[in-house]
């Protein structure tokens, strides 16, 4: 689909149908789909089962709860949980308020947590007893979220507990519903972007509306209500909430949930519900493929159809060892996207399709692209190599309360810059050759080298600092550090890892120091990442 009068690839999907009403929430959207399914989700560890009737009466009680505590259109709610049978009931309740979804990571640390909290202005948070702690220090009320009736230790800002919450269809039900539109803000995802921090991604109901839309049209509808996934991929992450808390309820699929990824849990859950399909990331792959041995023998994977890899690049090797140790009976599907995207830009849906080993897949409906020279920003045609920029229904509306860094990666047109360098072939696929932005993904979880450089510069005896890449055959990449000691310091190695450990998330982690004596800059201040990149890897 290059057309040569616009520069610009359409998409060579069939038309993505959209609704026109302009008042309509994507909760709302999901729920009026038609499908043929009877089971929306199961816990795989205790194998309780959630209707697809009552995961709608319970998202109708708790949004006429939340709206009797007085939360309305535009106020800010914080969902703090690992994946489970509330995590998608929340969001749907929250979005069909048109109140707005924020989800964090519940590995992040009270400061980074609190963060967050600061900068999308949540003024009530959803957590699990267990990270309830994580949260007691920033005078933010709290639900409970109590599937198994436990207790909070810490909880004296518990204001509300789901299972009473879900319980009562309160008298203030008839209250008058705020009226949400498409355009509307639903969810704030915390995304680093092409440089510095995290920042709250905002995606209207209309984008998540149109990424439902492509959720259903990669899959054969017709059977999809038979089909049956399995749920490791975090749901906060936009990976996981785009295909599990929105996109694959309204196919009438059945969710397979595991609360964290277990390899041995994950597999038992294959065999133990006939799944048919399985979302990872590849880090995962990487793992089935070394354990291949073992997995085959102890594990029944017979039903298994299809695999998904997605969030970060799986290269034509790993496809291909995947396929030797696991036959041709199961394919795997690619998926490219970004937080900014909503989820999937592009993928391979089809034998066709996924026979291109080593593409990120073809345009979803509806999308255009752009490849452009990142040095001239000149538009480049077909098979050259430029930073990919996507235009479509799902592309964010900006960053949160940061004109700033939403007019330097989204301009006037609607081209979003993604960051990535990329060539679009003959026949529409695109390949990712490598990545221009400053993020760094360890085992597909964002890593801000901007955020940990910040941190470093914290501490008294550090007087400069860079993080970059280094790359992992199992983990992806993870986060090294070049640092620059103050005078007379004799700070370790081990002193700066323990420094950034105490305050991050384990995923954020340093794993590398080295001691230099300036770090490389360009004339106007910016780090010459590519330049420490090729002297880590020289090495
Ligand atoms: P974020 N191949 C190479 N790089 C990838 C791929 C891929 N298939 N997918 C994502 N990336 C990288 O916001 C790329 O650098 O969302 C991109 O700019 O955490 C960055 O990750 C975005 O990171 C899916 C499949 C959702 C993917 C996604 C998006 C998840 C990544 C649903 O089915």
């Amino acid at each position: 689909g290059f057309c040569p009068s616009t520069s610009s690839f359409h998409s060579l999907r069939p038309p993505l149908p959209l609704p026109v009403a302009p008042a309509l929430d994507v909760s709302t959207f999901i729920s009026s789909r038609p499908h043929l399914g009877t089971t929306a989700l199961i816990d795989a560890s205790t194998g309780r089962r959630v209707s697809f009737s009552s995961l709608w009466s319970f998202v109708d009680a708790l949004s006429a709860s939340l709206s009797a505590m007085g939360f309305r259109k535009g106020h800010v709610v914080l969902l703090l949980s690992p994946n489970s049978l509330s995590f998608p009931v929340v969001s749907l309740a929250v979005l069909s308020l048109g109140a707005v979804l924020t989800t964090c990571n519940p590995l992040n640390t009270p400061r980074e947590i609190s963060k967050q909290v600061a900068d999308s202005g949540a003024r009530l948070a959803f957590v699990t007893p267990e990270l309830v702690h994580k949260v007691s220090d920033l005078g933010l009320p709290v639900v409970l979220i109590d599937e198994d009736g436990r207790q909070s230790e810490g909880g004296q800002r518990v204001v509300n507990t789901l299972s009473e919450m879900l319980r009562r269809r309160p008298a203030g039900s008839s209250r008058a519903k705020d009226v949400v539109y498409q355009d509307d803000t639903a969810t704030l995802l915390y995304s680093s972007g092409t440089t510095g921090a995290s920042k709250g991604v905002i995606s209207s109901h209309r984008n998540l509306i149109a990424m439902v839309q492509i959720v259903l049209n990669r899959f054969n509808l017709d059977r999809l209500g038979e089909q049956r996934f399995v749920c490791t991929v975090p749901m906060y992450h936009i990976y996981g909430l785009a295909a599990f808390a929105t996109g694959l309820l309204a196919s009438g699929a059945t969710i397979i949930i595991l609360s964290k990824f277990d390899m041995h849990e994950m597999l038992l859950s294959i065999g133990k519900y006939r799944a048919t399909y399985l979302p990872l990331v590849p880090p995962i792959l990487v793992a089935m493929i070394n354990n291949a041995d073992k997995i085959r023998k102890g594990y029944d994977l017979s039903s298994l159809q299809w695999v998904l890899s997605g969030g970060a690049p799986l290269s034509k090797e790993l496809i291909e060892g995947f396929a030797k140790e696991f036959g041709d009976g199961v394919g795997i599907m690619q998926g490219y996207g970004l937080t900014e995207t909503a989820g999937v830009g592009a993928s391979t849906d089809t034998l066709e399709e996924v026979r291109r080993y080593g593409t990120a897949g073809k345009l979803s409906a509806g999308m255009e692209a752009r490849v452009v020279d990142p040095d001239s920003g000149r538009i480049l045609g077909v098979n050259q190599t430029g930073e990919l920029w996507l235009r479509g229904p799902t592309v964010m509306k900006g960053y949160f309360s940061n004109p700033e860094a939403t007019t330097s990666t989204l301009d006037s047109d609607g081209w979003l810059r993604t960051g990535d360098l990329c060539y679009i072939d003959d026949d529409g696929f695109i390949f990712v050759v490598d990545r221009l932005k400053e993020l760094i993904k360890y085992k597909g979880y964002q890593v801000p080298p901007a955020e940990l450089e910040a941190l470093l510069l914290t501490h008294p005896l550090i007087a400069d600092s860079a993080v970059i890449p280094f790359p992992d055959k199992e983990v992806g990449q993870y986060p090294i550090a070049y640092v620059v000691r103050k005078p007379r310091s004799e700070m370790s190695e081990k002193e700066v890892i323990e420094f950034v450990a105490k305050q991050v998330a384990p995923y954020k982690r340093i794993r590398r120091v080295t001691f230099i004596d300036s770090i490389p800059k360009n004339p106007s201040g910016k780090i010459l990442r590519k330049d420490l990149i090729k002297l880590a890897t020289s090495k």
